[in-house]
């Protein structure tokens, strides 16, 4: 009898086991693919949500969870195209706008305060007409600078998991007011422009539009010799411009709500203009025209060096090049450049192609994928990189804002789950730059974690120490292009070989002497700062008046040189990177005491709490080993004072 009850409590056991890991493994199974967007949906459609049919009306149904009817309305020109007003009455919620897309936002909206357990009145316009993603997409499905798995777009089969993927990065796009994506990279494929693509792009293009998005293409500017059509791509060649014109009219009668085009030309080995002894003028107004009949726009890029300006400072060649060209550019052109006058640095001044272009369009491009930031390995919060690029340059000023997507077909999108904030706090700023950091961190955190304010107040700390943290201890003090040579990742100041262009090499850009560090852009050196408007022309130019932070990118600095905090720039160099790994350090601790709230019973994440920890992990090395490298290398020079 005995032996038959000890089975049987085995055999119970064993049950209880397997009940408990199916349990376990379901709960698991957060991989955050969801991203910010983790509300449940409904059991059947509220029939609550009222009004203009569409995807606000149908987002609303699935997944409104209030008990305050709502109502969608769309009234033309009561409000701009794209805001919308949210009207939070005690018996009833109006969703007011002029168009579908501010129907759409409105939506979001509702549900983003509906998951943050605030809903109130309130009046949105966006800031800027474009709101753009930049994709480096390459048709292989390799993405350039991508750090999060294959392309979503190119490569795979578009079958019906293929688009109900491309649905669900729409969506999410769409929830942070998204407007307009370029599906490919700028070093762009002539193939991109064949029938057999364009098909494809045609496909795509519908399910994006689906939720207010336009679609856009890089285009190599080469392509009509390229694709074996035409001996030359030359801008005044009249059948070269038929050639483009004939390519928009088959686009638009594919896409009639196609966005455009965006150019990379004569950078970087690109074909362009030049090649012809045209000016990027020339060039961009010959795509403008074609484009111009269906209202179409050309997004020409100012990242431009070593074409026409060889061996002139890297950092004054957009300006010398674009600057005489102002004035002579269809209204359909716009000039697309970098936050910085380098490339997309952990810190860089803010380019002075945005003081020098009046009389062109420009938009800013910034860089959501981590290139330069630790690559979807570190936990870097761009925001505070992007308000600072606003604090100089006013959002006013410009008509459009595109960001580098990070987004790959891992299942968290990103590579790092940190790295969906960056997407998140584009997208937001895009709508509106005057929402602050912390502002963004905690909704982010709120919507895609916990509203635990154990774990929401320390976390916002962390992401918004980050980006300060990664200049400490990788390049403090204004220092700028150390890394490891084409992959970017970690550092290499001693980096110089020979066959690079000279704008490659470390070496080139920190100038480390015994003397001391830097480069001089001074009007004793290469005279960038003479691009700047004042007061920062001569704010910069004064190594008493050069903020800190810009310090080694204007100034050759004494190694001796007595900095704020009373030390030598020796030691200044060395507190800084100490402090960067310090910071590196501590946020692990802080991920650490985080365990609980992501554990809790009704939020079991371990997965994600797991795969956060494991790249701090890493991150910490990481900056160790900046550290150590560089102060290394530095010391030979600074003779360890
Ligand atoms: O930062 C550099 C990148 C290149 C990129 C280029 C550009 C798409 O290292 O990978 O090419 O900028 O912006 O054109």
């Amino acid at each position: 009898m005995k032996q038959v009850v000890s089975a049987f409590t085995r055999l119970n056991r064993w049950v209880l086991c397997l009940f408990v890991s199916c349990l376990v493994c379901t709960a698991k199974a957060d991989d955050g693919s969801r991203l910010w967007l983790r509300y449940a949906p409904n059991p059947a459609p509220s029939t609550l949500v009222k009004g203009t049919k569409g995807k606000a009306l149908d987002e609303l149904r699935t997944y409104y969870s209030g008990t305050t009817p709502v109502r969608l309305v769309l009234k033309k020109k009561v409000l701009p195209p794209d805001a919308y007003e949210i009207q939070a009455g005690e018996r009833r919620i109006t969703i007011l706008a002029a168009n579908t897309n501010g129907l759409l936002y409105g939506a979001f909206h509702l549900l983003r305060m509906q998951q943050l357990g605030n809903i109130h009145s309130t009046r949105q316009q966006p800031a800027f007409s474009l709101r753009l993603l930049n994709h480096w997409d390459n048709l292989d499905s390799s993405i350039e600078r991508g750090y999060a798995g294959r392309s979503i777009f190119w490569g795979t089969d578009a079958d019906a998991a293929f688009f109900d993927h491309i649905d669900a990065y729409a969506r999410a796009n769409a929830s942070i007011g998204i407007n307009g994506i370029v599906l490919n990279n700028v070093n762009a494929s002539p193939k991109m422009l064949t029938a057999e693509y364009l098909q494809q792009v045609c496909a795509i293009g519908r399910r994006l539009e689906a939720y207010g998005i336009k679609t856009y293409l890089s285009v190599n500017f080469g392509s009509p010799k390229a694709l074996g059509d035409l001996p030359t791509a030359d801008p005044l060649d009249p059948q070269v411009q038929q050639w483009w014109r004939d390519k928009a009219k088959q686009i638009y009668q594919l896409m009639p709500h196609f966005g455009g085009f965006l150019v990379k030309a004569n950078s970087e080995g690109q074909p362009g203009p030049a090649d012809y002894h045209r000016t990027h003028a020339d060039g961009a107004n010959m795509l403008a025209d074609a484009l111009q009949p269906y209202g179409g726009i050309v997004m020409w890029r100012c990242f431009v060096y070593g074409a026409n300006y060889k061996g002139v400072d890297r950092v004054k060649q957009a300006v010398m090049e674009f600057k005489p060209l102002d004035g002579q550019f269809r209204k359909n052109v716009i000039l697309q450049t970098k936050n910085g006058p380098l490339d997309f640095q952990p810190r860089e001044p803010y380019s002075p192609v945005f003081d020098q272009i009046k009389q062109t369009p420009n938009m800013v491009e910034l860089q959501i994928t981590q290139e330069y930031l630790g690559q979807s390995r570190h936990l870097v919060y761009l925001a505070p990189m992007w308000k600072e690029f606003f604090s100089y340059v006013q959002p006013s000023t410009l008509c459009g804002i595109a960001g580098v997507a990070n987004v790959g077909d891992d299942a968290n999108w990103c590579g790092h789950h940190f790295s969906q904030a960056n997407w998140y706090a584009y997208g937001r700023l895009a709508w509106d730059p005057k929402l602050s950091s912390a502002g963004i961190a905690r909704e982010w955190l709120q919507q895609t974690f916990t509203t635990d304010e154990r774990f929401v107040r320390p976390m916002t700390e962390v992401m918004l120490a980050s980006r300060e943290a990664c200049v400490d201890y990788m390049m403090p003090l204004g220092l700028h292009h150390i890394f490891k040579f084409d992959h970017h990742y970690g550092p290499e100041p001693d980096g110089f070989k020979a066959s690079y262009p000279l704008e490659w090499c470390p070496v080139y850009y920190h100038q480390a002497d015994s003397a001391g560090i830097g480069f001089d852009r001074s009007h004793t050196g290469s005279n960038a700062v003479e691009q700047y408007r004042e007061p920062y022309r001569s704010l910069f130019d004064n190594v008493d008046t050069c903020p800190e932070q810009f310090l080694l990118w204007f100034h050759h600095v004494p190694w001796s040189r007595k900095m704020k905090s009373g030390r030598t720039l020796w030691q200044e160099l060395n507190a800084r990177y100490n402090r960067g790994v310090g910071e590196a350090e501590r946020f692990l601790d802080v991920w650490a005491g985080m365990k609980p709230y992501l554990l809790q019973a009704d939020h079991n994440d371990p997965q994600r709490w797991q795969e956060v920890d494991q790249r701090l992990r890493h991150q910490v090395d990481n900056a160790r080993e900046w550290r150590d490298t560089c102060l290394r290398y530095f010391g030979t020079f600074a003779g360890k004072r």
